[in-house]
């Protein structure tokens, strides 16, 4: 089987890349990336030499380049990924986010209909759904209510896939899952950008009152997850991932502050997210029930196991944060603490 990762060099495309180079050795992966700020080969260091690893470096709103792709490794399946992720950067240019991900999911739909691609995964995210109050649960039968650019930019893409389905009979399924947590997550992103901040004895800007809540999941549950809705979904379903693991923003700064033994007076209140959603949380009954796919991870446990990793790989998100990126990276991070 030949499978087409989109954005397979950023956080959960290259943590995929590598799950099912483990767990599905037979399957080629081909890893269409644009390296952005985002993604980074590095990433993917380990299965540097192998066969079953093809990187190709563009655009997937590329449509000769996508065509060609198909065509070229006869890709059987998509799992798109690729995406312009960061909802602070949403608000600070949210042009980008529409190229890519809305423009950028339509080519690929549109390649993947006229190349006659069997299966079309379209990870969308838990954002789509707007913001809870302090009680409930989104379900697949929440009406779609996305609050910032990126999740706008995340629901158009992801009713596009299902209009696909609907209307040229493209084999779609669409996943929409909750915050992820774990190795290689760009530290711009809640967790990373605190362990980061923590060992530089800076301050660790929490938004608002940091009583904001996130459901986590370990990263490598999502890639489970993301496979079983590959291999077992039904067309044109959609299916809700989550490993109820609601927390406070306040008692990840602060459970991140205890794993590196740095003083809670680190933490600094700053003004909140404009449009900050409130609070998510995912009822994952559906991919449970029918598909078997349950989390393995729990959560305080892993949460200190990935808080280790960015302290033991400190020249990874020292190279990352490098360069182009570091102007942008300064200059938001001035602005968080002003
Ligand atoms: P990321 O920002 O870490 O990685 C995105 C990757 O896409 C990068 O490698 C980047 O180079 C690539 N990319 C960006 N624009 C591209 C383009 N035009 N063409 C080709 N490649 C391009 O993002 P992530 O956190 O790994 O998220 C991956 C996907 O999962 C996204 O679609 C995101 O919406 C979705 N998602 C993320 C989370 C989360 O918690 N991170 C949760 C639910 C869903
Ligand atoms: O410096 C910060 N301070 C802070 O309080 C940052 C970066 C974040 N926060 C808060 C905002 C959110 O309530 O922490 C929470 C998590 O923020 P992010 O890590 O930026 O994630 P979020 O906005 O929840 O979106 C993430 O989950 C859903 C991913 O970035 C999306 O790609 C995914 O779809």
């Amino acid at each position: 089987m030949n499978i087409l990762v989109t954005g397979g060099c950023g956080f959960i495309g290259s943590n995929l890349v590598r799950w099912l180079r483990k767990h599905r050795p037979d399957a080629t992966v081909i890893n269409l990336d644009k390296l952005t700020y985002a993604g980074n080969l590095e990433n993917l260091k380990e299965l540097e030499g192998d066969p079953k690893h093809v990187f190709v470096k563009g655009d997937v709103g590329n449509r000769e380049l996508v065509e060609h792709v198909l065509r070229a490794h006869k890709v059987d399946a998509i799992m798109h990924l690729a995406a312009e992720s960061h909802v602070d950067r949403s608000i600070l240019g949210p042009e980008a986010f529409t190229v890519t991900n809305v423009l950028g999911s339509q080519v690929l739909l549109e390649a993947a209909r006229t190349v006659g691609v069997g299966r079309f995964l379209m990870v969308s995210t838990d954002e789509v759904y707007g913001s809870l109050g302090p009680t409930g649960l989104f379900t697949e039968k929440t009406p779609l209510d996305p609050s910032s650019p990126y999740s706008s930019s995340k629901a158009a893409a992801d009713l596009l896939a299902l209009a696909y389905e609907h209307t040229f009979k493209l084999d779609v399924v669409v996943t929409r899952c909750s915050n992820n947590y774990g190795p290689f997550q760009f530290p711009e992103k809640l967790i990373p950008l605190m362990v980061v901040n923590a060992l530089h004895d800076k301050p660790l800007p929490v938004y608002g009152d940091g009583t904001n809540v996130r459901d986590w999941l370990h990263v490598d549950d999502h890639c489970s997850a993301l496979v079983a809705a590959l291999e077992k979904g039904k067309k044109g379903n959609v299916y809700n991932i989550g490993g109820n693991s609601e927390r406070q923003n306040i008692q990840i700064v602060k459970a991140i502050l205890a794993a590196v033994g740095k003083p809670e007076s680190l933490i600094k209140y700053v003004t909140d997210r404009p449009g900050h959603d409130k609070r998510y949380a995912i009822d994952a009954t559906k991919i449970r029930a029918e598909l078997g796919w349950q989390p393995s991870f729990v959560f305080e446990q892993a949460l200190k196991d990935t808080v280790a990793w960015y302290v033991e790989h400190r020249p990874w998100w020292e190279r990352v944060t490098s360069g182009a990126y570091r102007q942008y990276f300064d200059t938001q991070y001035k602005q968080r603490l002003s």
